[in-house]
């Protein structure tokens, strides 16, 4: 079996290492350099034509977008270190926190980012960033009530989906999301950054 992981540091690809560090498989890491765009060269095009981290090789079959990558890992790997749900309405309630993270709440804070300095001049919106704010803060609402009672996203243990949610908002607490807003989201994500994984991942 071989896994080769390519990622940048502090970057979409980072649940996904982290979620490496928890399961402790045997992993080649890549690390690309996005200032030098080494994910738009042809050798890198060629494995992913959407050109980007993170992208996980298995067995030489290329598998991109974090999601699925998290997926992957959580089928292949997590179910029998009990990192991942087995197949069944638990692993469907892990398919749609993770998906609701990147196209629902992730897609709002890049909204959100539409008046940032990262944003070309003449791209820039600040109405549409308010939008994005609006709607990012109403989901981290959801996220806080669906926290209540709860120690993790899913079931009764730590999995991958508390993994991609906690990274993620680590993210969004450095986009000036103040997380002490939704308490039971800041106590959960300090709660699973408290895991050593998450330390090793972060030194990427
Ligand atoms: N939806 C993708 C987003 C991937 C993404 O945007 N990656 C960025 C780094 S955060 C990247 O590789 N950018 C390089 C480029 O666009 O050239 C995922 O979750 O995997």
């Amino acid at each position: 079996m071989s896994l080769v992981f390519h990622y940048a540091p502090w970057s979409s690809a980072t649940t996904c290492l982290w979620a490496l560090e928890e399961l402790g498989v045997p992993c080649e890491k890549v690390k690309v350099d996005l200032a030098k765009k080494q994910t738009q060269t042809p050798e890198f095009l060629a494995m992913n034509p959407n050109g980007k981290v993170p992208l996980l090789v298995h067995d030489g079959v290329p598998i991109f977008e974090s999601v699925a990558i998290l997926c992957h890992l959580g089928e292949t790997f997590g179910v029998q270190k009990k990192l991942f749900p087995e197949p069944g309405l638990q692993r469907a309630q892990a398919f749609q926190w993770l998906v609701w993270m990147n196209v629902s709440l992730g897609a709002a804070v890049y909204k959100s980012m539409q008046d940032s300095e990262n944003t070309p001049a003449e791209l820039r919106s600040p109405k549409l960033a308010a939008v994005g704010r609006g709607e990012a803060e109403k989901l981290l609402g959801m996220l806080d009530a669906h926290l209540e009672g709860k120690t993790w996203m899913v079931g009764d243990g730590f999995t991958l989906v508390d993994v991609h949610l906690a990274g993620a908002a680590v993210w969004i607490g450095g986009l000036g999301f103040d997380l002490k807003t939704w308490p039971r989201v800041d106590a959960w994500a300090k709660r699973c950054q408290d895991r050593p994984a998450f330390s090793a991942a972060m030194k990427g």
